[in-house]
């Protein structure tokens, strides 16, 4: 993001000064020199290789096919034309394919650079007004800085500067946040919000920090407000919101926008006149419900759980349709890949000896995918409750599965698909909706009271407040047996 834009500003300026002198009859005279362009905002399907770019005055998009699914997007002026355009870096492998110019086409730079893994920004580090790509290593914390760009498909040399910044596990961005010209590196700490950055590209500790935004967002920094510093952004991928801010603290956004969503990726540019008029991306897959369930780790029900997971994630439903566990999966058998675990077998929990036992544990996941479901505010067709209760579990919502009954089905009872992504660590398995629910807002209720040891009944409640304002309850009542 290059931060001195004169010749871009200045004609935007003056068409600006122009249409505020025909609309309100005053004139404040040629924009003062140190001002540049706003910064624009986009979105980068990773999934497809789209881009969608927003001009940030027009509020008109365009959009693009760059890059293959993966690839890591970003953008820059490799030409030092005063345009900011693509870049992305293949983490496999260390490639950067860059383009000069905001239309489809062919990469015009191709080198690489770092390791796989490597998170690659694009900055003006030495203010020449040419941006280059350098990388942080997160498994180091340490940033990889080089003002000059590869050539020919060959490899770049060493870094010019390096310098360790920052934990690991921390999302980085670049910006010029002084307004000097030299674009520097900051860290966003995406489980709280913490942004933190330094003014010079060296070691030592962060000149401003402050938190911005919730978990699971993304951020990066442009000069939103065109008064030549930079500040910072965030892109909530769960609602597809972009949140601006003009300053460098906490507080509430000055620019808040619907723009993209899902598993899309946010971009910032001063991107010169579009070409091409776009819709805007689609809001088809924002992040409805996520539900996250926990276990021990290293057991064989651990196997079939995230087995039956890896079989579902990236499942789509169609609008109208509905999602069953069992058709979808199938019966579970030693052939699939699945192991002989505890299971409930009349009433009873049984270790081995039956074809049930193939296959145990799956009821976590199926309790999983059950809750997220529930919270999309999705047309609950069919589940049922264990008949003893486990605590891992919520009290009553949540859902027994084997063959060929009993399941889990749903009804995406909205306009949009749902994608069903699953994903595991050793001791936890989550399972994510995304789709477009249609502004539903889900509360969940429970009365009454059960106990493993004990059993007893208990009633779950769905509350589900539509985007309109009304709002239906649904009812289940179940009754846990004692252990017997
Ligand atoms: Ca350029
Ligand atoms: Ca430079
Ligand atoms: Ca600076
Ligand atoms: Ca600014």
């Amino acid at each position: 993001m290059s931060s001195l834009v004169i010749r871009r500003a200045l004609s935007r300026a003056l068409f600006a000064t122009v249409a505020a002198v025909l609309l309100f009859g005053f004139w404040t005279g040629p924009a003062a020199a140190d001002d540049s362009e706003p910064t624009g905002t986009g979105v980068v399907d990773e999934s497809s290789g789209r881009w969608w770019l927003r001009d940030p005055v027009t509020h008109e998009s365009t959009s693009f096919y760059y890059g293959n699914p993966g690839d890591f997007p970003f953008m820059g002026d490799w030409n030092c034309d005063g345009t900011d355009t693509p870049g992305l870096y293949r983490q496999s492998d260390g490639f950067v394919y860059l383009r000069n110019s905001n239309i489809q086409g062919n990469a015009d730079i191709k080198f690489y650079f770092g390791n796989p893994g490597d998170v690659p920004l694009a900055g003006d580090f030495n203010g020449d007004g040419c941006d280059t790509v350098s990388i942080y290593r997160p498994s180091e914390g340490r940033f990889y800085i080089i003002d000059k760009l590869g050539e020919n498909g060959g490899g770049l040399g060493a870094a010019e500067t390096d310098f360790l910044f920052g934990n690991r596990g921390d999302s980085p961005y670049v910006g010029d946040f002084d307004g000097d010209g030299i674009d520097t590196v900051g860290l966003h700490r995406e489980s709280s919000g913490l942004m933190y950055f330094r003014n010079t590209n060296s070691e030592g500790s962060a000149d401003v920090q402050f938190t911005y935004g919730d978990p699971g967002d993304r951020a990066f920094a442009g000069d939103w407000d065109g008064d030549g510093t930079a500040s910072v952004g965030i892109f909530r991928p769960s609602k597809g919101m972009m949140y601006l801010r003009y300053e460098n603290s906490s507080g509430p956004a000055d620019e808040a926008f619907e723009y993209g969503g899902g598993t899309m990726f946010p971009v910032a540019g001063v991107f010169g006149p579009l070409v091409g008029w776009s819709e805007p991306p689609p809001r088809d897959m924002l992040l409805v419900s996520e539900f996250t369930t926990y276990h021990s780790c290293c057991q064989n029900r651990v196997i079939n759980i995230q087995l039956i997971a890896d079989t579902i994630d990236g499942a789509i439903v169609q609008p109208g349709e509905t999602f069953s566990i069992n058709q979808h999966v199938g019966q579970r058998t030693t052939g699939k890949g699945y192991v002989v675990a505890g299971a409930i077998i009349g009433g009873e929990i049984v270790y081995e000896g039956s074809p049930i036992n193939i296959g145990g544990g799956t009821s976590q996941f199926a309790t999983t995918l059950y809750n997220a479901a529930f919270f999309g505010g999705y047309e609950d067709v069919y589940h049922k409750p264990h008949s003893l209760y486990f605590s891992r579990y919520p009290l009553g919502r949540e859902a027994t599965l084997s063959w060929p009954g009993p399941d889990v089905i749903f009804r995406n009872d909205t306009g949009t698909p749902v994608r069903i992504d699953t994903s595991h660590t050793s001791t936890s398995i989550t399972v994510r909706l995304y789709g477009n629910n249609e502004g539903r807002e889900v509360t969940a209720g429970i009365t009454g009271w059960a106990t493993s040891r004990d059993g007893g009944t208990v009633t779950v409640s769905r509350t589900i407040r539509l985007a309109n304002g009304n709002s239906e309850t649904e009812y289940w009542r179940h009754t846990y047996n004692p252990m017997p």
